[in-house]
């Protein structure tokens, strides 16, 4: 007889998975059973600062209040619909979304790799019925060391081994260009291109900032090419870097967005696909569609995110703390920090291999009260909800300087 799941230890928790749970994770040895704002806490009590936030879904950190109070009064109106008939919530998501962005439509999804597969479909069909490109012909352009989800079409363009061994037969139509590399991207790009897709920065690469001018040059080879650029904003956007959207450090608008993550307040899984009318507008009904795409409580809480990055209190914060952070990674290189990049509320930190291994800093840094996650072998990301003080901020890089033995 098990003991009953509410007096079970996070050991007797952990135990428990191992046997009726797909091994496709390797989890730290927490278990989170309480969170708010930038601390989560184990079954034992013990408090974590929460340095990753969910890969970027808890912008606005656990259980942020307008969100949770937009969440809890749209359970007890309505949930879901389907789109077979309209709610009281979705056009004014869509609005307030479009708005945001500065583009004018929207396809309101659940998942980031559902807005990203739809990105592929809606770029595809726009090639096929407003380039002209022959049927079945469409290529798009992708770049190296990408991470835009885990479903079979995504992994076929991902370079990432681990990603794609056993997963064949893989889809075709897609073409892999360095990143950060704008001659190579010219030469990839012909009259059979669709669309050019890449992350502002690579979340997973490790946070890649590419070179200032890279994001410019892309939006121009598209423009003057006569394909779409797709950013995809899935980790990078609503105000992980300072502004609402990666792209906005070059003042560069994109011919369609995928959004998701903190779309969803951390709540709920939200995403969106964002772009042109006259890109959107290819789709007609019945040919894409998701159960649970635009529900009414997703448009909700979709709304109340919206409504907190209009204020753009989270960017400033974002673009203000991450001074203090930068700070405190400079003066941690060469005591232990090989190198980093960062920008706003976030950095990818390489960290010397003779310390230890990402998972291994991970692990200490988890005796130390912080949570983070490793990227690649020694590579550590450091994602905190925009809702951090400097305070917590400092505290988590003094612990980080303590378990590098800085
Ligand atoms: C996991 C990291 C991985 C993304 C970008 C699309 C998606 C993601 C730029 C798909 C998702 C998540 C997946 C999650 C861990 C995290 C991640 F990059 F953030 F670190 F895996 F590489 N575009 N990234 O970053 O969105 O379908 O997951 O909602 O555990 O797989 P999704």
């Amino acid at each position: 007889m098990t003991a009953p799941v509410t007096a079970r230890s996070s050991a007797d928790l952990i135990r428990a998975e191992e046997p009726v749970l797909a091994h496709n994770y390797h989890p730290l040895p927490v278990v989170v059973a309480r969170a708010e704002g930038a601390w989560v806490e184990d079954v034992e009590g013990r408090r974590y600062l929460d340095m990753l936030a969910g890969y970027s879904a808890l912008n606005f950190g656990h259980r942020h209040p307008a969100l949770i109070e937009a969440a809890h009064r749209q359970l007890d109106r309505l949930t879901l619909t389907s789109r077979a008939f309209h709610n009281d919530k979705l056009a004014e998501f869509a609005e307030r979304l479009a708005a945001l962005t500065g583009l004018d439509m929207v396809l309101p999804m659940n998942t980031g790799a559902e807005a990203v597969e739809s990105g592929i479909k809606v770029a595809r069909k726009w090639a096929y019925e407003v380039k002209g490109v022959p049927a079945d012909r469409a290529t798009i352009v992708v770049a190296a060391d990408n991470f835009h989800g885990r479903t079979t079409t995504i992994v076929s363009f991902s370079t990432d081994e681990t990603a794609r061994a056993g997963f064949g037969p893989f889809t075709p139509g897609f073409r892999i260009v360095p990143y950060n590399d704008l001659a190579a991207l010219e030469a990839a790009v012909d009259e059979t291109t669709a669309a050019v897709l890449i992350e502002p920065i690579q979340g997973e690469a490790g946070v890649v900032i590419p070179d200032d001018g890279y994001l410019t040059g892309v939006r121009e080879v598209t423009r003057r090419k006569g394909c779409l650029f797709i950013a995809d904003e899935i980790q990078s956007g609503l105000g992980r870097t300072g502004r609402t959207l990666a792209v906005e450090h070059e003042g560069v608008v994109p011919d369609m967005l995928l959004l998701g993550k903190a779309l969803g307040g951390g709540i709920v899984p939200v995403s969106a696909v964002v772009a042109h009318r006259d890109v959107l507008g290819v789709l007609r009904p019945g040919e894409h569609g998701s159960t649970f795409g635009g529900n009414p409580l997703a448009a909700a809480v979709g709304t109340a995110v919206v409504e907190l990055l209009e204020t753009g209190e989270f960017q400033r914060r974002a673009a203000e703390l991450g001074a203090t952070l930068r700070d405190g990674l400079a003066a941690l290189s060469g005591k232990g920090v090989t190198t980093f990049r960062a920008r706003g509320l976030w950095a990818g930190v390489d960290i010397d291999p003779t310390i230890g291994t990402g998972r291994e800093i991970g692990e200490r840094l988890l005796h130390e009260g912080v949570l983070v996650k490793d990227t690649h072998g020694s590579t550590i990301r450091l994602a905190p909800p925009l809702t951090i003080t400097a305070e917590e901020l400092r505290s988590a890089l003094e612990a980080l300087g303590k378990v590098l033995g800085a």
